[in-house]
């Protein structure tokens, strides 16, 4: 685990959520480096030749993609595994992983940005954590260009378009909690890679206290309403309890 490791992320995302809880998990130590929706682009493009978050660094390797990296990650650092060992289970945390990733998590993620577009200074806030007054001041400026970015870049083309993520929100739930019944776990008997990503899609909506996907405060009572609704859904005390059990503490060394 000799080389340097370096997450470029952005804060509050969930496919972000995902390489840095891994990180956690795997106790790798490694560097943060925070960027801002919109600015982020040419930075991004330059490294990967595309512009999505996470990008990871291991030494003068660049991967993109939370799947590709959680499977890089494996290897540098195979246990605690999070990829289970039999390839049945295997197979059905891989597939779990891709249902989130490639409809659950994106379907809902544009009804959480839409409700968070209502309020583009606390948006804004959110995605400049960690920058000095000059920089959060110049991007709540910019917000009018990053919100037409951020519609696009997600396919939040209408009200169709919310309806149809605030469904995704309720399909995953309604997902996680059924499929948790008999083990505790989505597949198999342990944590795996199935649980830390439907958690990670969906800790918007869950609001997990004391880590990188807790909302900052103080927090739009609009938003206060909306948790307080998804919270009636046996899903989101799942969500919490894998947090509780199975998120530890950051281990970046910034
Ligand atoms: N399939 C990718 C999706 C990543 C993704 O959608 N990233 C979003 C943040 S949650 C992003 O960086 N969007 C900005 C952009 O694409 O330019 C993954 O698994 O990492």
């Amino acid at each position: 685990m000799g080389e340097d490791i370096t997450l470029y992320q952005f804060p509050y995302s969930t496919f972000n959520e995902k390489a840095r809880w891994t990180l956690d998990y795997k106790k790798i130590p490694h560097s943060r480096v925070n960027l801002m929706p919109g600015p982020h682009a040419r930075f991004i493009k330059k490294l990967t030749g595309q512009t999505a978050t996470p990008v990871l660094k291991i030494g003068d390797r660049v991967i993109a993609g939370s799947a590709a990296i959680i499977d890089a990650l494996e290897e540098v650092s195979a246990a605690p595994a999070l990829l289970p060992v039999e390839d049945a289970v295997c197979q059905e945390a891989r597939a779990i992983q891709q249902r989130f990733d490639e409809d659950l998590g994106v379907r809902s993620r544009r009804a959480v940005l839409a409700s968070l577009m209502d309020d583009p200074a606390y948006m804004a806030n959110m995605f400049s954590t960690g920058r000095n007054w000059f920089m959060r001041f110049t991007y709540r400026h910019m917000m009018p260009l990053v919100l037409g970015r951020v519609r696009e870049g997600n396919g939040i083309t209408g009200p169709e378009a919310i309806e149809d993520g605030m469904n995704a929100i309720n399909e995953a739930l309604d997902l996680v909690h059924a499929q948790s019944q008999s083990t505790g776990y989505l597949c198999g008997d342990s944590f795996s890679v199935a649980d830390l990503t439907a958690c990670a899609h969906l800790a918007p909506t869950v609001n997990p206290p004391d880590c990188a996907m807790t909302r900052p405060e103080p927090m739009p009572q609009k938003f206060r309403d909306q948790l307080a609704e998804w919270a009636k859904h046996p899903g989101t005390k799942w969500v919490l309890k894998i947090y509780r059990d199975h998120r530890p503490a950051s281990s970046a060394k910034n």
